[in-house]
């Protein structure tokens, strides 16, 4: 069994929101048209108690995209964003979300982010969406959404890596790009065994 895997398609990550991801709103009918077809639908939402510490404005003298080191690892700094039940938080609203059977949530523990729609940023605490999926008999992912270099990638690779079959249509995502990071995300992926469409 398959599922279509929807990240993080909110507001804060679309044209005029707090993180915008340029174009990050042109790929929602395509995402719609592909939800009405798909097996299963898993949507992620990026979700952040006020005051992260993901966010630059929790670190003096840091400036938003900038990189610190926390205990679990290099953490790239945001503009406060997804704010744990703000208009930014929520989903665009063009996003058909009928057809999604199960809504994660991540980055809601305050010390620790969390790209990955299966484990947090240190790689070790998982989001329960593995158990989730396994125990529906679901294997083939499909992923699209926000942001191809960030949430989409790592998702994408961890999934590929707990050994499920997964498909990234890039044609459905839009990145950030930060310093190059996606040419670096494409390569990890097709590195890690996703499929780049
Ligand atoms: C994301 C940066 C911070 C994403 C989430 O959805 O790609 N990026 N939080
Ligand atoms: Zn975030």
């Amino acid at each position: 069994m398959s599922a279509l895997i929807v990240i993080d398609v909110q507001n804060d990550f679309c044209p005029g929101g707090a993180l915008a991801v340029p174009e990050g709103d042109v790929i929602v009918p395509g995402i719609n048209a592909l939800m009405a077809e798909a097996e299963a639908v898993v949507l992620t939402q990026d979700w952040h108690p006020a005051g992260h510490s993901s966010f630059a404005s929790q670190h003096a003298g840091q400036d938003p995209y900038g990189l610190i080191d926390m205990p679990y690892g290099p953490q790239v700094l945001w503009p406060d964003h997804c704010v744990i039940g703000s208009e930014g938080a929520a989903f665009h609203k063009d996003l058909t979300t009928d057809r999604a059977e199960m809504v994660i949530r991540k980055g809601f523990r305050h010390a620790i982010d969390s790209y990955s729609a299966f484990f947090e940023n240190d790689h070790r605490t998982p989001t329960g969406l593995e158990g989730y999926l396994r125990s529906r008999g679901i294997s083939t992912l499909t992923m699209v959404g926000l942001a191809a270099d960030f949430c989409v990638a790592f998702s994408a690779i961890d999934a590929a890596r707990l050994g499920f079959d997964v498909t990234v249509r890039m044609d459905l995502c839009r990145a950030i790009d930060l310093s190059g990071s996606l040419a670096t995300a494409k390569q990890d992926m097709a590195q890690a065994g996703v499929t780049l469409a």
